[in-house]
């Protein structure tokens, strides 16, 4: 048997907030009260401290393989890079490979994943093939091994891309059987003509990856996969929105009590278009997808967190190498010098997630405590079945706990984060606010600096429902 008290700290929860003692036996809450004593427990004294639900981040892709690039942190390092960052599970990605079932595709990245993950961790698939062996293997995949969400791609032809008519089909499935569709909403032929006029002019530089993908061909794809999943009886969630226009859409769907829902990511609150005037090949540090939007898009994020018009702030970690060195030109952004489509579409941020919308959210008095619980923890855990066990400080559920200092300054930089990746899109960042100690399942794996943890501690987490309990 295993025991850890955590002392005096001030507990934050979605809806709590009071100054208690935390009791942990064999990797669960035991108790909570004003004082608890032991004799046997291993303490930690949390007085002046926040002690929070360890993060959750729904969206990161470590070790993901799209051919042509691949992101260069391991399960190990990634997963290691969010725990520093206060984040003890995240949801990745299964992507279906063509003529692959999906079961295949979950067998073969848990077997990645199970010995390196630091983390608890899940998987959503991709679904990019979709036949009837596809559609009949989905229920299963809900119902028994704990797959409640599957991500399909409007956008990227001849790659991911699935028709308007295999959406449809998979949602109806999917919504049947209890779970939820994730989906990338952008409108992928038009923008690949886009895409053709401005290269067939010469204009090949990273500032056309964002010219060519505007926010009304995010807001259209989003409109259509709302309108989708409403026939198909469906819940939907839009991942890494970032055009208001799209975000308008969410509020028109939800207001009619459509369950449609939607995330944003660190990189749209916090950074905008203007990084794509960055001299040379520089801005294609920020080429993800969507790219960065303009201030008042920034401005309609930030609102919608406070207001719940959005319910989740995820990452969307996918880190490619600014560099071809160490780790090779296929995990570097440097196969897109000479045609931004070549740049592998993605940025990281798995560890700066949590501190990032501490100082943009709370300390800029845009979030209460309890809301920047919720969008980090609570809401990620609810949406995605894995809640009562994950997102909250009660008794029963996993002591998965993150102990911050919402006084301490400290500088963002690649020169001291733990991802593989060899640059962050907030160098020399001041935030207030740092994770000083993070325990997984009650077992404590980051100690300020110090990494106490170790690969393989990370457990597949079955998950129920998705998309029911918002
Ligand atoms: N979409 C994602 O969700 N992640 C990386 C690239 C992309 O287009
Ligand atoms: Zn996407
Ligand atoms: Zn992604």
């Amino acid at each position: 048997m295993s025991e850890v008290l955590i002392k005096s700290g001030r507990i934050v929860t979605a809806v709590d907030d009071y100054v208690a003692d935390i009791l942990i036996r064999d990797g669960q809450i035991e108790s909570i009260a004003r004082q608890i004593s032991s004799d046997t427990a291993e303490v930690h004294n949390a007085a002046g401290l926040l002690v929070m639900p360890g993060g959750i981040d729904v969206h990161t892709h470590m070790e993901f393989d799209l051919g042509a690039a691949q992101t260069c942190d391991t399960y190990e390092t990634g997963t290691r890079s969010a725990a520093f960052g206060g984040t003890t599970t995240i949801v990745d990605f299964a992507l279906q490979k063509k003529g692959e079932t999906p079961k295949h595709a979950l067998d073969r990245r848990l077997a990645l994943a199970e010995p390196q993950a630091c983390v608890d961790f899940s998987f959503h698939i991709i679904l990019t093939d979709i036949t009837p062996e596809t559609l009949t293997e989905l229920p299963d995949l809900i119902n028994n091994d704990g797959i409640s969400s599957f991500k399909m791609f409007m956008a990227y032809p001849g790659v991911l891309m699935v028709s308007d008519a295999d959406i449809f089909r998979s949602m109806r499935k999917v919504g049947t059987h209890g779970g939820m569709v994730t989906v990338h909403a952008e409108n992928g032929e038009v923008i690949q003509v886009l895409i053709e006029e401005a290269l067939a002019q010469g204009n090949t530089s990273p500032k056309f990856h964002a010219l060519t993908r505007p926010r009304i061909m995010e807001a259209e794809a989003t409109h259509r996969a709302i309108r989708l999943a409403e026939l198909a009886e469906v819940p939907v969630y839009m991942v890494h929105l970032s055009a208001k226009e799209a975000l308008d859409s969410v509020v028109e769907a939800r207001d009619r009590g459509i369950p449609a829902f939607a995330e944003t990511c660190p990189h749209y609150l916090f950074l905008t278009i203007e990084e794509y005037d960055r001299p040379g090949f520089e801005a294609a540090k920020y080429v993800m997808t969507p790219p960065l939007r303009e201030h008042e898009c920034q401005h309609a994020l930030w609102r919608g967190l406070r207001f719940d018009d959005l319910q989740i702030v995820s990452t969307d970690h996918c880190p490619f190498c600014f560099n071809e060195n160490p780790y090779g030109i296929q995990r570097s952004k440097q196969l897109g010098r000479d045609n931004f489509e070549q740049i592998p579409n993605g940025a990281p941020g798995v560890e700066f997630r949590i501190p990032l919308l501490f100082e943009g959210g709370v300390n800029a008095g845009r979030l209460t405590l309890n809301r920047f619980v919720q969008l980090t923890s609570t809401a990620p855990a609810k949406m995605f079945g894995l809640f009562p066990r994950k997102g909250t400080i009660a008794v029963g559920s996993d002591a998965d706990i993150v102990l911050f200092d919402p006084l301490k300054s400290h500088i963002l930089s690649a020169s001291t984060h733990h991802s593989n990746v060899d640059y962050t899109l907030y160098e020399g960042h001041s935030v207030t606010g740092k994770v000083e100690k993070v325990f997984l399942r009650g077992a404590l794996i980051v100690d300020g600096d110090r990494w106490l943890g170790s690969p393989g501690m990370g457990q597949f987490q079955k998950r129920s429902a998705s998309g029911r309990v918002m």
